[in-house]
């Protein structure tokens, strides 16, 4: 059991492990707690993390990076162009609709799905998690926007698998952020009393995202979540890499923007600046050696500046803000505190942007950049059986509100309902009835098309298989069970056919045990249930009538239960417990549903796209095992060399050295030239052929070395 938080960055990603009672970050193999979200191709292997960052311009077309927002779209989709339009490395569209990186990785062309790239992400990030541990990871928890859509979450999920990950759960950062900063509170007042209210702000790289939560001893209730998905670190980047852009073209007659190598040194100078001027007032210098036909350019910039070339952006900072109160119902006074993470809220406007609108300082209690992480991993705690976890409960919300529609049997028109609002609980499940004779289907879409950061409305649909009339004729009573899961994404976890049968007196009698529940809707915690009544929904459902008013919503159990409906059709026998009717049987039959959603990526897809992920894992290791062959060889032949002029000289005849010496040369020469590309075992038995020679030298050298220490020793017992 591994007990694994990833936070999958934009730009920064960090793991966090629960290990002998506390949560640890990880460092990666360069002691660094942040791994880029980078990937490089090369003609052997891959490279990932802060290696990968580092070919960034020198390797642009190869080095892939700014992906997580592709997740779950198709290539024509507004998002992916206008991201496309600034990378270096170029797009297209997968086979099944969904958008890949092109590269060139094992001198041939790739193209890599975004779920892929994420997969590769997703094993560096296990693989520094396992050296951590020292044991295998599968068990985590991966965070994700709280704006991710139904799409965008599963290709996320599609990403873990890929990885051979089992993610428990996908939580919305801001939830985890939260559960991180409420578990660790001692004084959290009882469930009965007010709770204590406090927002959460986290900028990161790409996004905004603002939640409201209450927290009570042993749990903590998101309230609302609002967000700005296009506001981030990389938007200001963008401000100062324009400024110089136009300044470089006035000063230098340089055009920046039509070389993209130079455009990415530009913009990484710039983040630096922006980093800089929050520290400091002053101007800052902005100096690059060498950036186009030779020229060096050079520039400055203060803060004041940078705050006039982003008012606009500052000023987007309040609107999530707004609405996120608006929604939960609060004022600022209702707020005990204000917390913020992410990098880019240390821009200084950004967070006296914040302080104005709630009247308060904010407050940094948590470390920023690990936040997300530890709050997975704590998570990931809480699931895991093979972890003590002090009891604290976490309900999230939805971000956007859900329909269902269907078409009616009778042409009496269509039906839909508003199933989920905009802040749900979840995960939650709810079960609608249906009055059928045939098959029918449901389609399942976010409610409000506008307020939606993803350019269709429409999620999937729910083909309810096997509808049968009953014996007399009549339409079936149809239970669909649709939830939410603990991931955010939409399912219906069973469906349930009602038939009602006339039975012999005999039958009954042999057998007579009332039974009182339905094994078909006794798997779900039951409270998290909202029934709509089987009268009420008769009307409803059929003649579009409104169903009668729900149950707000109540703490969610969730079921993780995969989408597709049940193949078996069990037939399940129930008496009804009333003994006045002896001559009805009620037989409770289990439909198939299957799920047809939106950029769902199909099983053997997945199952081809996971073998491969096997496949470059151990294309990778094989050739850091034969480019660590190569060097161990490299540092022998320097070792010996350099001891053969030295303190070796005196340990070999004439002759050998002779031989020795001969044998380094041709080693050396060879590792230039024929040598520069072998495999392993070929650097190996080179290896062995020079410690043939080295080691007799080796020990004797030794031997002398110690001898005299040795009598010396012996010499002081005597
Ligand atoms: P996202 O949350 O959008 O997926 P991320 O988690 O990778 O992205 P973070 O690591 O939280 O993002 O933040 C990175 C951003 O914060 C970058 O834009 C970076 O330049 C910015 N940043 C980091 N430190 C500072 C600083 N001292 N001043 C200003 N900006 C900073
Ligand atoms: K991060
Ligand atoms: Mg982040």
């Amino acid at each position: 059991m591994s007990v694994v938080g990833f936070d999958v960055g934009f730009q920064n990603c960090y793991i966090a492990v629960a290990r002998g009672g506390g949560i640890e970050t990880v460092t990666n193999e360069f002691t660094d707690r942040c791994t880029p979200a980078v990937v490089s191709f090369g003609q052997k292997n891959r490279t990932i993390g802060n290696a990968a960052k580092n070919q960034l311009i020198s390797h642009a077309k190869n080095t892939v990076f700014n992906f997580k927002r592709l997740h779950g779209r198709s290539f024509q989709d507004p998002v992916v162009q206008s991201e496309r339009a600034n990378l270096p490395y170029d797009l297209g569209p997968t086979e099944d609709d969904c958008v890949g990186a092109k590269v060139l990785y094992m001198d041939e062309e790739h193209l890599f799905s975004t779920e892929q790239v994420t997969a590769m992400l997703l094993t560096k990030m296990k693989e520094i998690a396992e050296a951590h541990l020292q044991k295998k990871v599968h068990d985590c928890v991966i965070s994700i926007p709280s704006f991710f859509t139904d799409a965008e979450r599963r290709s996320v999920l599609a990403a873990a698998q890929i990885a051979g990950l089992n993610c428990l759960r996908l939580m919305n950062e801001t939830t985890a952020v939260a559960l991180n900063y409420g578990i660790y509170k001692q004084d959290l007042p009882p469930q009965e009393e007010k709770p204590k209210t406090v927002v959460f702000v986290d900028m990161g790289h790409s996004a905004f995202q603002v939640s409201a939560c209450a927290f009570s001893k042993g749990k903590v209730k998101m309230l609302a979540t609002a967000f700005d998905p296009y506001l981030g670190g990389r938007d200001f980047d963008q401000r100062v890499v324009d400024y110089f852009c136009a300044d470089f073209k006035s000063r230098y007659r340089l055009d920046v923007k039509s070389r993209a190598r130079a455009l990415l040194r530009l913009r990484q100078e710039c983040e630096k600046l922006k980093k800089l001027m929050s520290s400091n007032s002053t101007d800052i210098p902005l100096n690059i050696e060498c950036f186009m036909d030779d020229k060096d350019v050079s520039g400055k910039m203060n803060r004041a500046q940078f705050e006039e070339l982003c008012a606009d952006l500052i000023e987007r900072v309040s609107v999530p803000l707004v609405a996120v109160m608006e929604q939960a119902l609060l004022q600022p006074q209702d707020i005990s505190a204000v917390e913020i993470v992410g990098g880019a809220t240390r821009i200084p406007a950004v967070k006296s942007q914040i302080s104005k609108f709630f009247g308060k300082e904010v407050s940094t209690t948590l470390n920023a950049d690990e936040a997300v992480a530890r709050g997975c991993a704590l998570q990931c705690a809480i699931l895991s059986p093979a972890f003590k976890v002090r009891e604290f409960s976490i309900t999230d919300v939805l971000p956007f509100p859900l329909t269902l529609a269907w078409s009616t049997e009778a042409d009496e028109g269509n039906g839909c309902h508003e199933l989920f609002c905009k802040n749900h609980a979840f995960p939650f499940s709810k079960v609608m009835t249906f009055y059928r004779k045939n098959p029918f289907t449901l389609e399942a879409s976010y409610t409000d098309p506008t307020s939606l950061p993803y350019p269709q409305a429409k999620i999937g649909e729910f083909a309810v298989q096997k509808v049968s009339p009953q014996e007399d004729g009549e339409r079936s009573k149809v239970k669909v069970k649709v939830h939410v899961d603990t991931h955010g994404v939409l399912g219906v976890s069973s469906v349930t056919m009602v038939h009602k049968l006339k039975v012999e007196e005999k039958a009954v009698a042999t057998e007579d045990t009332p039974e009182e529940t339905n094994t078909q809707t006794s798997v779900d915690n039951p409270d998290a249930q909202d029934e709509i009544q089987d009268g009420e929904v008769q009307g409803w459902v059929d003649t579009g009538k409104q169903a009668a008013p729900q149950r707000p919503p109540v703490d969610g159990g969730g079921q993780n239960n995969p989408l597709s409906g049940n193949n078996n059709a069990d037939l399940n026998t129930h008496h009804p417990p009333d003994a006045k009717k002896p001559k009805m049987k009620v037989m409770h039959i289990s439909l198939p549903v299957e799920a047809r959603l939106v950029q769902q990526l199909g099983k053997e897809r997945l199952h081809n796209y996971r073998e491969l992920e096997v496949k470059m894992i151990t294309q990778d290791r094989l050739e850091k095992e034969r480019s660590d062959a190569k060097n161990e060889l490299e540092e022998y032949v320097y070792y010996f060399r350099h001891q053969l002029e030295g303190p070796y000289q005196m340990f070999l005849g004439a002759e050998d050295q002779d031989k020795f010496s001969e044998l380094l040369t041709k080693t050396e020469n060879w590792l230039y030239d024929e040598g520069d590309d072998q495999d392993k075992e070929v650097y190996l038995d080179k290896l062995e052929q020079i410690q043939r020679l080295g080691m007799p030298v080796q020990e004797r050298y030794q031997e002398a070395e110690w001898r005299p220490k040795l009598f010396e020793e012996l010499k002081a017992k005597i």
